[in-house]
């Protein structure tokens, strides 16, 4: 038939089609959710039409007709023939599917509905606003719901993730993205405050410090960017600990790649680390900044920029007082001692002294070459904060030690290269306060060794966006390439391995094609050739230049993702899944080798303060060949080999983008390790604006994140599968009295599918393919049968007693 032949239908259409019950009584409902629910038009509604046009059946035609139009806006036919209607709405596809999203979010959006389901993937539309959607009431109407019974919601997510911990006894991941400003932290917030209520943590000191650690954590790892006042600035993937039963015990962080550098500088319009501005405050209101060495008329270097000239806006800013009191609150709970807090605020007092060392060149017969400190009062008071002499840090800032034929030699510093040596022991401090604040949290809250061995995780997975500013560099490099494993990570979850089942199982399912990012990353992380791999060869070379770097990279990475663009000097252009990116070199190399020197290192380790020694004399994260074991151990679909090849060169110190690609592998592991739920989070405008919808914005993100990709597979695609005989142990009852022991055989789930009536499920070679709402439904039916079941028992004992 040359229908069939042009929209290639199935030879047995599914018998559901010719019980014409199903389309007669419920048709406009049966179109309707087919054509706009679905996104698409599937098979079975091809078979609907043909079996209604071609049979001519009963003279419904003109309803059909009316029908279709008003749902497909098809007004322009003159007279009504099916197939160019049918292929006038396949054509529309496409373009209908992006508006009818973008269109669903929008209509729901302004009626305060933030949250919609695409499949069982939660997308969250930032409000920019207070919601009352957040309280005890809603908290209680979420706990162990039929996801159907409420709105969509953050809390159902949680929700869900805890019941799969507690019923399937496996671990399970939220990973929660999007682009910078999006959501993705108060998102992290709203699962940590369910979670916490759902692992009826009876001990609610327990509860209280979970939530505290968030903000804790916060208040040193985000900033103030361009694009949001509470940027991420680091990696953050908590994890709470459940026992089998389901209650919390525990929770721990591991964070990834902090924005080190904005210690140092920060760019046009933004700032350092929160922490710093709460505790000039804080120190400032309870007179104590002297003795902290801070002055409340002169501004430290670091925390300089257009927004805050003087001391005094800092100081006297209420709301950074509010909040230093708050973080100090937050150390308590957790249990940090008050020892520890001083030694906290002075090691942020002396990262801000440091700033303003001053160097000069000394100008001598010999030595051109030499600096000098200018202010030695900020020399004093670093060296009298971090307790440790001042005329050893004076010598370890202004030469270094070289050693040469087994003799060692000082030589001076120029200024240039004083400066690096400051501003990299800031830098340094600051990256290890902020590892030993986390791994302290962690042994505050871990579990008793007994609970922890039968533990149970759920993680939570938020980083710093997508990002693109105006100027973008190092940081925003690696940033962006985080972001791009994550997408990876999603599409390999949602698409190829999903594809993989159906050919291993023989499932006939339609292929879905995505936009597969592989080759960015390859890009990235291939060695010897991927970019990082020849940022740290390039960075080996003393005399290499940012210049050489970029060269470089023009001359190995020949593909139409890179780019040089003209009159940009050092720019280079790298066309991301969420969209292109012009960065600049400048300052890449030196960001890449952040080498602190052997001589601050001693010197700090001599220090009088317990905490400055344990800053720097264990390794906090892991380094060289304890990384290098890690990635060679943890190949596979989520990390290609030629991502994760140990170090073919002896690298002495170890890069950051070296130290970057071990982080990226160590938190896929992490991942791989849960069962995923996804939680993506759209920003509806650029202006952080409540009640603006954005179209156009909205729509590149959907594009991009692939979401309507994803609402296809998980329409058409089957996100559970079950093996026969788990499937039968679970839902047997729907089709058989409780005491049979029905053969595990496709015949056995087939039947309880037909007693159930199920459609479009699929018989795999082992498992039984169902969509979403089959699950729910059956799960559904196996609580009413149980609930009869216990009814009847009562009442034949009701009837014998
Ligand atoms: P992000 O985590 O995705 O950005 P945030 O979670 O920090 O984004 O959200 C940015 C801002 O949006 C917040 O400070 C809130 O003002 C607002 N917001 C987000 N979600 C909600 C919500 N559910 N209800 C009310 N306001 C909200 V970044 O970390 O920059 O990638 O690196
Ligand atoms: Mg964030």
């Amino acid at each position: 038939h040359p229908m069939r032949a042009l929209f290639k239908i199935p030879r047995n259409p599914p018998p559901t089609l010719h019980q014409p019950e199903l389309w007669s009584h419920d048709f406009n409902d049966f179109i309707s959710r087919c054509l706009i629910k679905d996104f698409e038009l599937r098979p079975n509604v091809l078979d609907l039409l043909q079996h209604v046009f071609i049979k001519q059946t009963v003279g419904r035609e003109k309803i059909l007709q009316k029908q279709l139009i008003e749902l497909t806006d098809l007004n322009h036919f003159s007279h009504f023939n099916p197939v160019s209607v049918i292929k006038a709405i396949m054509e529309r596809q496409t373009e209908a599917q992006t508006n009818i999203v973008t269109e669903q979010l929008q209509s729901r959006y302004s009626r305060d509905q933030i949250y919609t389901y695409v499949g069982d993937i939660l997308i969250a539309v930032n409000p920019f606003r207070k919601m009352e959607i957040y309280t005890p009431q809603h908290t209680k109407m979420y706990i162990g719901a039929k996801r159907t019974a409420n709105p969509p919601h953050i809390f159902a997510v949680a929700d869900i993730a805890y019941q799969s911990v507690v019923s399937y006894n496996t671990d399970q991941c939220v990973v929660i993205s999007g682009e910078s400003g999006a959501g993705k932290t108060e998102s992290a917030h709203l699962l940590v405050q369910q979670l916490t209520v759902l692992g009826k943590a009876n001990n609610r000191t327990l509860q209280e410090k979970i939530l505290l650690v968030n903000s804790l954590v916060e208040a040193f790892g985000n900033a103030c960017t361009a694009i949001n006042d509470n940027s991420s600035r680091f990696g953050k993937y908590l994890e709470m600990k459940f026992t089998c039963g389901g209650t919390v015990v525990g929770a721990k962080i591991c964070e990834y790649l902090l924005e080190k550098s904005r210690v140092i500088h920060q760019a046009v319009g933004e700032r350092n680390f929160h922490i710093f501005y709460y505790v000039y405050a804080g120190l400032a209101d309870r007179k104590k900044l002297a003795h902290y060495k801070l002055s409340d008329s002169k501004t430290p270097k670091y925390l300089c920029n257009e927004h805050i000239k003087l001391g005094p806006d800092i100081v006297s800013n209420a709301f950074y007082k509010e909040q230093f009191d708050a973080v100090e609150q937050c150390f308590k709970v957790i249990g940090f001692t008050l020892e520890e807090l001083g030694s906290v605020y002075s090691t942020l007092a002396a990262i801000l002294n440091s700033g303003d060392i001053e160097f000069s060149a000394v100008a001598s017969e010999h030595q051109t070459d030499k600096s000098n400190i200018t202010n030695m009062s900020a020399l004093e008071n670093v060296a009298s904060l971090l307790r440790i002499r001042s005329d050893e840090l004076q010598e370890a800032l202004t030469s270094h030690c070289v050693v040469a034929r087994g003799e060692t030699i000082v030589r001076p510093n120029t200024v240039e290269k004083a400066v690096e040596v400051r501003d990299a022991m800031g830098k340094a401090l600051y990256g290890r306060l902020f590892s030993w604040i986390v791994n302290r949290i962690n042994v505050l809250l871990r579990p008793d060794s007994q609970e922890a061995e039968k533990g149970l995780n759920i993680g939570i997975l938020d980083i710093f966006g997508f990002e693109n500013f105006k100027k973008n560099s190092f940081e925003q490099l690696c940033i962006n390439i985080a972001n791009e494993q994550i997408q990876f990570y999603f599409n390999q979850h949602i698409f190829a391995w999903e594809q993989d089942e159906y050919l291993n199982e023989e499932v006939d399912a339609r292929m879905i094609e995505y936009e597969d990012n592989r080759p960015l990353l390859d890009l990235f992380l291939q060695k010897p050739m991927g970019m990082l791999s020849l940022l740290d060869e390039e960075s080996r070379f003393p005399q290499a230049t940012d210049q050489t770097l970029v060269e470089k990279f023009e001359d190995n990475l020949k593909t139409k993702s890179f780019w040089r663009p003209k009159r940009v000097d050092l720019g280079f252009g790298i066309h991301h899944y969420a969209g292109k990116v012009i960065y600049n070199a400048a300052g890449f190399l030196s960001k890449n080798r952040e080498t602190l020197p052997a001589d601050i290192i001693l010197l700090l380790r001599s220090s009088e303060n317990e905490l400055i020694r344990k800053l720097v004399t264990h390794p906090l994260t892991k380094t060289g060949k304890e990384a290098t074991l890690l990635l060679s151990g943890f190949c596979g679909v989520f990390s290609p080999d030629v991502w994760c090849q140990p170090e073919t060169t002896n690298m002495k110190t170890q890069t950051v983008a070296s130290y970057f690609r071990y982080s990226l592998m160590d938190l896929l592991s992490k991942m791989v390790a849960g069962q995923p739920h996804f939680v993506r989070c759209i920003k509806p405008n650029n202006d952080r604006q409540a009640n603006k919808f954005d179209r156009e914005k909205v729509l590149v993100q959907l594009r991009y994140t692939g979401v309507l990709e994803t609402a296809k597979i998980r329409r058409q695609g089957y996100s559970h599968r079950i093996l026969f005989a788990n499937f039968i142990k679970r839902y047997y009852l729907l089709a058989f009295n409780a005491h049979e022991e029905p053969p595990v055989t496709p015949e056995t789930c087939a039947a309880i599918m037909e007693k159930a009536r199920l459609e479009n499920w699929a018989m795999g070679k082992t498992k039984v393919f169902l969509k979403y709402y089959h699950v729910e439904h059956l799960n559904l039916m196996v609580q009413l049968t149980t609930q009869r079941i216990v009814l009847l028992q009562a009442c034949v004992r009701g009837w014998l007693g």
